[in-house]
């Protein structure tokens, strides 16, 4: 039920430090004012964090479900990041999409290029070599009343195979079913609050064979779907695909 409308493709550049090469030791004596030099050890492949957003987007590049409005989402939140100087702010009003006129969901995805024109042409990251084994994020925010907002993360972008999921809500209790669509997908769940918490999702070898979301929010109105809800907002911090 989601994706394919195109909105804002966010490019954002992979950003690479290269790391100052020690010179290789002298075979010879070395002068005994001189201390050897001491390389800083490398940590083993595959054991850092891959950073999605830290402050920015760091991989990619992000777009909104339905696109047309009513939707609010920004990379530098500055007004009060969990760690560092920003955090990233994406917002609905609840009311109707135009390009598809529902007001049932909105998302928003980070996805693994960085234009959507090259999303379903690009194949996913095959992320394994990194051995990630959660992916954890920050998030706080507010939900009017039947709104959740269901996170997914390391999706290869189909449909047919689940992504590891969370769904928030102000209680904690709610899942993502509809009254269209009784049968929630997804029953992990957790609150959302309006102070900063941590989540973290397992995810395996499987989940990232090939990546092509690396997190979607999506907003879900539970309630009577001839009403329209007030929407609500969430802010991310620090995701992260951890080993
Ligand atoms: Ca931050």
């Amino acid at each position: 039920m989601k994706r394919s409308w195109p909105v804002l493709g966010l490019l954002v550049l992979l950003s690479s430090s290269c790391k100052k090469k020690d010179d290789p030791a002298d075979t010879v004596q070395p002068p005994a004012a001189q201390p050897p030099t001491n390389p800083q050890p490398q940590p083993p492949s595959g054991s850092l964090n891959l950073e999605i957003y830290t402050d920015d987007l760091h991989q990619g590049g992000a777009f909104e479900y339905p696109g047309g409005g009513n939707q609010d989402l920004a990379f530098n939140d500055t007004s009060n990041p969990a760690v560092g100087s920003a955090c990233m702010r994406y917002g609905w009003n609840g009311l109707d999409t135009s390009s598809l006129v529902q007001h049932i969901f909105v998302g928003v995805d980070l996805m693994h290029t960085g234009d959507l024109s090259t999303y379903a042409s690009t194949p996913g990251k095959d992320l394994r070599s990194g051995n990630y084994t959660q992916v954890s994020f920050d998030a706080r925010g507010g939900l009017s009343a039947d709104v959740v907002v269901k996170v997914e993360v390391a999706d290869d972008g189909l449909q047919s195979t689940p992504a590891p999921c969370i769904v928030l809500s102000a209680t904690g209790l709610l899942d993502d079913s509809t009254p269209g669509n009784p049968v929630a997908s997804c029953t992990n769940k957790a609150a959302l609050l309006s102070t900063w918490q941590s989540y973290s999702l397992n995810v395996s070898s499987s989940d990232l064979t090939s990546v092509k979301d690396y997190l979607k929010a999506t907003f879900i109105y539970k309630g009577a779907p001839a009403t329209t809800g007030s929407g609500g907002t969430i802010l991310f911090d620090q995701i992260l695909y951890k080993p």
